[in-house]
């Protein structure tokens, strides 16, 4: 008997994947990872397009001629550019990571200015040139105004495809976690990021399990979980500065990669995806911030839960970040479209 011929399987379309800043050390954890397909998954072809700023355009092509060395099968492309429309040209996500960082004597209002500049025109470029399926990831600090700003000024894009990071501080309060409860990191769930990525953040642990019991029933050190957890996630970045002399790039990258993934993934039961995204008023948050929310992706839709629960002090820790947010957004309040 004659055997079926197999139906040929279809190759995937190649995905376009907007880098920008991806001559700095976040760039260099990342474009490989991405490249290798650990973001997208090892079936998906990506056509990587390198945004940099002119002066850093000489490390940029280094960074291109290493990528070319490592012989990835999945990356068929490869664009380096300091042009915005060609950066963003038929982009399925856009990973903006490049950002002007915070100098001696600069206030944080001019560091918003600064990025205003940065993050407005790229809106813009993406509105005008990236794919119908676009994805934006906002990395560069300020993480959740930066993309305010770019989502402002993109009105054509929906504001559901607009994230910044706040998966690095839910990995290391899961790491926090996991270290005092003596168990493996995978054993900790439902940590929730609240809030601005910046020192006024909310790790919450309060809803958080470690092996499918609340955080706080198998952590008796509560004085613990109320102070020194909460501050070793926000002034986590700080101590890895003092230790390694430079900000975090590879736990950056994978959290960057993480967040990718916790969108076009389903979430596991029971769990959550960091992710700051756009405010509808849930947990009484003011519409239209940028805030970190615990998310739950069904793979191609997310929303942002019910049921968390808020005592007092977890309410004035919202309280406080939700100001700073707001304080930022008048800040930039010019370069919003
Ligand atoms: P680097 O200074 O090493 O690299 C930044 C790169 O961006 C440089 O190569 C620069 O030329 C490029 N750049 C600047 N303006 C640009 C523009 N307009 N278009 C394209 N490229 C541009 O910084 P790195 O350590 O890689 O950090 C990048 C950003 O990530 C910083 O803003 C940093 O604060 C932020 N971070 C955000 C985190 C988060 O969790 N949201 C954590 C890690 C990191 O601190």
């Amino acid at each position: 008997m004659a055997v079926p011929e197999a139906e040929p399987v279809p190759e995937p379309t190649p995905l376009h994947v907007t880098i920008t800043g991806a001559a700095g050390q976040i760039g260099y954890a990342l474009v490989f990872r991405v490249a290798s397909g650990q973001m997208l998954g090892p079936h998906q072809p990506v056509i990587l397009r390198l945004l940099e700023v002119e002066p850093a355009m000489g490390a940029l092509e280094g960074v291109a001629m290493e990528l070319e060395d490592c012989a990835f099968p999945l990356l068929t492309g490869l664009v380096t550019t300091s042009d915005l429309d060609r950066g963003f040209d038929g982009a399925s996500w856009a990973l903006l990571v490049g950002s002007v960082p915070r100098k001696a004597g600069m206030e944080r209002k001019d560091l918003l200015e600064v990025n205003g500049g940065i993050f407005g025109p790229q809106g813009r470029a993406i509105a005008a040139h990236a794919g119908e399926d676009v994805r934006v990831l906002v990395v560069g600090n300020p993480c959740n105004t930066n993309c305010l700003i770019a989502r402002s000024n993109a009105p054509e894009v929906p504001e559901e495809r607009w994230f910044a990071m706040t998966r690095l501080d839910q990995n290391r309060a899961r790491a926090q976690l996991a270290a005092k409860a003596g168990v493996a990191v995978s054993e900790v769930a439902n940590v929730a990021i609240w809030g601005n990525h910046s020192a006024t953040q909310f790790p919450d642990f309060a809803n958080a399990t470690i092996a499918g019991r609340p955080a706080a029933s198998v952590i008796d050190d509560h004085e613990w979980l109320r102070g020194g957890f909460v501050t070793a996630v926000q002034q986590r970045g700080a101590a890895i500065i003092a230790a390694r002399g430079a900000s975090s790039a590879a736990s950056a990258a994978s959290a960057i990669v993480d967040s990718v993934r916790s969108v076009i993934e389903p979430t596991a039961e029971g769990d959550n995806a960091a992710l700051a995204v756009v405010s509808r008023g849930q947990y009484d948050i003011p519409e239209g911030l940028q805030f970190g929310f615990p998310v739950v992706s069904d793979g191609s839709s997310w929303r942002v839960p019910d049921g968390f629960e808020l005592d007092d002090y977890a309410r004035e820790k919202l309280r406080i970040t939700t100001e700073e947010l707001l304080e930022e957004r008048e800040a930039v309040q010019e370069l919003l479209a």
